[in-house]
């Protein structure tokens, strides 16, 4: 699709503001800045410690089987905001700003402000960091500037020195902390009367990178206790050359390995995300004094996973499991049930749908995911989507319920069984046994794919955490890592 169709679509499909009568329900959405499957509900590290998002996520539906739309902050984001596909837009990484591709777009923020809601965010949502323009943020009724957070004394405690790729205890208390902050302001925004129904978006900044957290996070996990994530050695060996250079073992993985970093590293990441857990917790209890508590729908998702060494890869930028799938849950009252599990392949393209599907609106046409609706009424109805995962221009990563299909630009691939080998140690594209499996899944891989937005703006696969906001008005570009 071309842009100028795309904004075509966008302008076509504005819905008339004001169709709606009766109260709306209050939509209280989460995001969360790099965590991976390392909690409690999910099971990805047995250490993890996140037992207020597991109660959350026990009140409604855990989408087990989820994946981003893409691994990395600014078009993960783009999507799910926009509706729109990083093969539609040509969002495809984090050096590409939004804000141009989207400028017409109606996103997530824009339609609810149309149809009457008060638009609230706070923290980040968007990935407005590394300079990046913010055309597509500044739709907000009111947008609230975290602030930053405490760092040590020294510029690297991990010695690494490979810039905010570091780690350790800070000398800080909660309150310190922009998360707190963050809590604190959207707790007071649910306890307040709004005249119109309240859209109240709460971007937690952390676990992104750095990790630091007070010391009481890291006393949580003794360094002598940590357990390495689980690898496989020499698991690149059956990785084609594409997969190796996202993978990049010469370069976090030699390095960590190298400084003795590695048990530090899941030490502070598994206290990070103690961290953050605590503050859902904080934001849960205000939710419950809230008088908006029980209508409310909740909507939680992390932007993508992250690695920890597994495939010898750090970080997110990759198409494997690790990277791709992060929390994702959904409380609807009246229409999830407490405790409810969904293993059907989703992806983030089913949020925008499936929100306004939920407060009862026809959904804007251009919105290209399903609502995920029938799954919440019951997880284990027939569902014949699957979740795609693109990164970069021409690489992508389909998944159903019990495959993963990879395929790279230039053309090499990887299959991996889930029912045998949940870790993907091992490579079944070569084998003609499975031509059949992969065959159907490379039908669901996009026909034609969106050149790719400008560069520029931000640093290329960097990692700018964008904190947003001006105090009490419209965000405005925040150059913050
Ligand atoms: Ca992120
Ligand atoms: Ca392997």
């Amino acid at each position: 699709m071309t842009r100028g169709a795309l904004a075509g679509i966008a302008v076509t499909c504005l819905v008339t503001a004001g169709a709606w009568g009766a109260a709306k329900p209050d939509v209280l959405f989460i995001a969360i800045d790099d965590l991976n499957d390392w909690t409690g509900c999910l099971g990805g590290h047995p250490q993890a410690s996140t037992p207020n998002l597991d109660r959350l996520a026990a009140r409604g539906t855990l989408f087990a089987n989820a994946q981003c739309a893409a691994p990395a902050c600014n078009p993960s984001r783009a999507a799910l905001m926009s509706g729109l596909r990083p093969f539609t837009t040509g969002v495809y990484e984090n050096g590409q700003p939004y804000g141009k591709p989207l400028k017409d777009v109606l996103t997530l923020n824009r339609f609810l402000q149309r149809e009457g809601y008060a638009v609230i965010g706070g923290g980040k949502i968007y990935h407005g960091g590394g300079g990046l323009p913010d055309e597509a943020t500044t739709d907000w009724d009111h947008y609230f500037n975290r602030g930053p957070d405490p760092h040590p004394p020294e510029k690297s405690v991990s010695g690494l020195n490979n810039d905010h790729f570091d780690w350790g205890p800070v000398d800080a208390k909660d309150d310190d902390m922009g998360d707190h902050r963050l809590v604190t302001w959207a707790s007071e925004e649910l306890q307040k009367k709004h005249d119109k129904p309240l859209f109240l978006a709460v971007g937690f900044v952390k676990p992104h990178l750095p990790w630091y957290a007070p010391q009481k996070y890291f006393d949580r996990f003794p360094l002598e206790s940590i357990q390495l994530p689980v690898v496989k050695t020499n698991d690149l060996d059956d990785v084609p050359a594409a997969g190796r250079a996202m993978a990049k073992p010469d370069g976090d993985h030699a390095a960590v390995v190298k400084a003795g970093q590695w048990k530090h590293a899941v030490q502070a990441y598994l206290a990070t995300i103690a961290f953050v857990d605590g503050q859902i917790g904080r934001l849960m209890e205000a939710v419950d004094r809230s008088p908006r508590a029980k209508d409310l729908i909740i909507v939680l998702w992390s932007d993508h996973g992250w690695h920890l060494g597994e495939k010898e890869h750090w970080r997110k930028f990759a198409l494997w499991e690790e990277a791709t799938r992060p929390p994702f849950l959904i409380v609807a009252p009246g229409v999830t049930k407490p405790g409810a599990r969904c293993e059907a392949p989703v992806d983030y393209m089913g949020i925008y749908p499936t929100i306004v599907d939920l407060i009862g609106l026809p959904v804007p046409k251009h919105v290209e995911g399903p609502s995920l609706r029938p799954l919440l009424v019951d997880p284990a109805a027939p569902w014949s989507h699957v979740s795609i995962c693109t990164h970069g221009r021409g690489n992508h990563g389909v998944r159903d319920r019990d495959w993963r299909y990879i395929r790279y630009k230039d053309g090499s691939e990887e299959l991996y069984d889930h029912r045998n080998d949940p870790y993907e140690w091992t490579n079944l594209a070569g084998d003609p046994k499975h031509a059949d499996v992969k065959k159907l899944l490379a039908a669901r891989l996009p026909a034609t794919e969106a050149p790719d937005a400008p560069r520029g703006g931000g640093k290329e696969g960097g990692e700018g955490g964008g904190k947003g906001g001006g105090k009490g008005g419209k965000r405005k570009a925040a150059a913050e890592k």
